[in-house]
């Protein structure tokens, strides 16, 4: 199996509930992750309008936004065998409330909008998404 690299964003309602060192954890615990990149800033609409451009014409795209920009956001790369599906499958899925115990979301989440964590859906997304929030130098 590859070793890839996937992207994660520790959502607002995480950061504000100081659960982002919880969420980093469970990477850190499972065996053949690690971290390769790690940062904190804040979203902008410009961003945001890229990041979820497949979005821009969902009726809750406006509140996406502004929750996302509501607090700074925990960046972070994850590197490992088969990363980008086992991140994922680590997240749950969309919606908190239907996401099984166990998963991130389940645990933690609240709803499908605050729902902790933002991670790559492919390599290929993988690959646009890290180099959105990452320049090389800043990946180890
Ligand atoms: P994903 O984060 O599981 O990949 P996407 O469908 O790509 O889910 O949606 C991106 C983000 O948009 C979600 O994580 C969530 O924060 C928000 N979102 C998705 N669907 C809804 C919705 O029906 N209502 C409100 N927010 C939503
Ligand atoms: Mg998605």
């Amino acid at each position: 199996m590859a070793i890839e690299r996937t992207l994660i964003i520790l959502k607002p309602d995480c950061v504000k509930k100081k659960l982002a060192g919880e969420v980093l954890k469970r990477f850190e615990q499972t065996e053949g992750l690690r971290i390769a990149g790690l940062k904190m800033k804040k979203l902008n609409k410009k961003i945001l309008e890229e990041h979820y451009a497949h979005h821009k014409d969902k009726p809750f795209f406006k509140a996406l936004c502004k929750f996302m920009k509501s607090s700074p956001v925990v960046f972070s790369v994850i590197e490992g065998e088969n990363a980008v599906a086992r991140v994922r499958d680590m997240c749950g899925p969309t919606d908190s409330k239907q996401a099984p115990k166990g998963t991130i979301r389940g645990d933690l989440g609240e709803d499908v909008q605050m729902n902790v964590i933002h991670a790559s859906d492919s390599v290929e997304t993988a690959n646009v998404e890290i180099p959105r929030f990452f320049k090389k130098s800043e990946l180890f």
